[in-house]
């Protein structure tokens, strides 16, 4: 075989790379002892080190001693920026209380919008900081972060804000996302349309016009949105121009996951109530189906959403943390992998998909991050593992060796 020639600004070396590129057919798309140089902050080429000469190399060499590499881990659903906390509520729940009746009383996300509204946009991001930390050292690249605390036009644009200023202070990539539908601010009591209206008309247009979110999210359930309300916020988004998310069939059946693929979301999350027809329907939109197995288990549900249904669909599954001070104040992507396989009984190649290449294109972001192909982003973890199952079967005591973001290393 010819001498390959490769050029790059950094060349790691000896290292497996699981890929999770589909056109690579082995499992988690692995090329064992191979070479992988990244450009500009892209991935430059990928190369087998057999018949990689190293005479012929320009370019900062790294030996990565046969380690494995993966892309960056994605948390493609987080609500990270929020005031306060509610450990009061979880001992409520501990004594019986369910979260839709805690909710009903005024508590829950109504508790968070209060302390959410009364903090500074500074200091939104000093609370949030610990959250998002420790994701980053986890192994996460890229996080979406949704508003739903404000539910005023000052405070979800102080959300949207804060959560750039965060994330600006750090390597990683940020998706907002618009979530003003999360629960009817106490202003509108009874006259939830009007609430509706003002997303429509004046929150949705402005965020887009302003850039400071790159989607729409909506909680469609009997305690928070309607479905004909939901739909009223979907065609407001497609309008704007912003991708669309779902919180849908997390505490029943009202069919969101239908609706929200006729407008060719990019994720329907949650899910435990999905049907059949909710199924067909994704398979039609493309969707992913979100799993968010810290709600699950923090709240002690019972019913798992259908799994084994979506994958026979063919349904491309994402996990992701639901990052939030009420239904899962769980700060770790990697908890939700090992949850995702002991609780849902995903195989831990799925978890890895779930929140690499599935996560990506739960952001519209398929195209750009996910994998380890040539051209995407040098988004890449190293780590200290000899099977990439490892990532979901082991907690706690296994942090990435190396993080790259962009290219650059960016060790904790
Ligand atoms: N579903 C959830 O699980 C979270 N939001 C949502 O729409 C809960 C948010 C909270 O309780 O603060
Ligand atoms: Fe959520």
């Amino acid at each position: 075989m010819a001498a390959t020639t490769c050029s790059a600004q950094k060349i790691w070396i000896n290292t497996d790379l699981a890929t999770l590129d589909p056109s690579v057919e082995a499992p988690y798309g692995m090329l064992t002892n191979h070479a992988i140089g990244v450009r500009n902050g892209k991935i430059e080429f990928i190369t087998p080190m057999n018949g990689f000469d190293l005479d012929r190399v320009t370019g900062e060499l790294i030996d990565a001693g046969g380690a494995c590499m993966t892309p960056g881990l994605i948390d493609s659903h987080s609500h990270l920026i929020y005031g306060g906390q509610r450990a009061g509520e979880f001992s409520q729940r501990l004594g019986g209380a369910s979260y839709a009746e805690i909710s009903r009383a005024g508590g829950g996300i109504l508790a968070t919008v209060a302390a959410t509204r009364s903090l500074s946009e500074a200091k939104l991001v000093e609370q949030a900081r610990p959250r998002l930390e420790a994701l980053l050292a986890e192994g996460v690249t890229t996080v979406e972060i949704k508003s739903g605390y404000g539910l005023t036009v000052k405070d979800e644009l102080k959300m949207l804000r804060a959560a750039r200023t965060l994330a600006d202070d750090y390597p990683v990539r940020l998706r907002s996302t618009l979530l003003a539908a999360h629960a009817l601010p106490p202003e509108f009591q009874g006259d939830a349309e009007a609430y509706i209206e003002l997303i429509c008309k004046e929150l949705i247009p402005r965020v887009a016009q302003e850039q400071l979110a790159e989607a729409v999210d909506v909680f469609c359930e009997p305690i928070a949105f309607s479905l004909a309300q939901c739909e009223k916020i979907f065609i407001a988004a497609k309008e704007a121009g912003l991708g669309i998310k779902a919180h849908v069939e997390q505490l029943s059946n009202s069919q969101g996951a239908a609706l929200a693929a006729r407008f060719s979301a990019w994720s329907v999350d949650h899910l435990e109530y999905l049907d059949a027809a909710g199924i067909a329907a994704l398979q039609q939109s493309g969707s992913v189906a979100t799993l968010l197995p810290g709600a699950f288990y923090f709240l002690g549900a019972s019913k798992k959403p259908p799994v084994e249904a979506l994958r026979q669909a063919r349904i491309p599954l994402a996990l992701a943390s639901d990052l939030n001070p009420g239904s899962s104040p769980l700060a770790s992507l990697r908890l939700m992998m090992n949850m995702g396989c002991v609780l849902f009984g995903l195989n831990p190649e799925e978890a890895l998909l779930g929140t690499t290449r599935n996560a990506a294109a739960a952001l519209g972001l398929g195209a750009t991050i996910g994998t380890l192909r040539v051209g995407k982003a040098a988004d890449m973890l190293l780590w200290p593992i000899e099977d990439p199952a490892q990532l979901s079967y082991q907690f706690g005591a296994l942090a990435p060796r190396q993080r790259i973001f962009a290219g650059e290393i960016c060790d904790a």
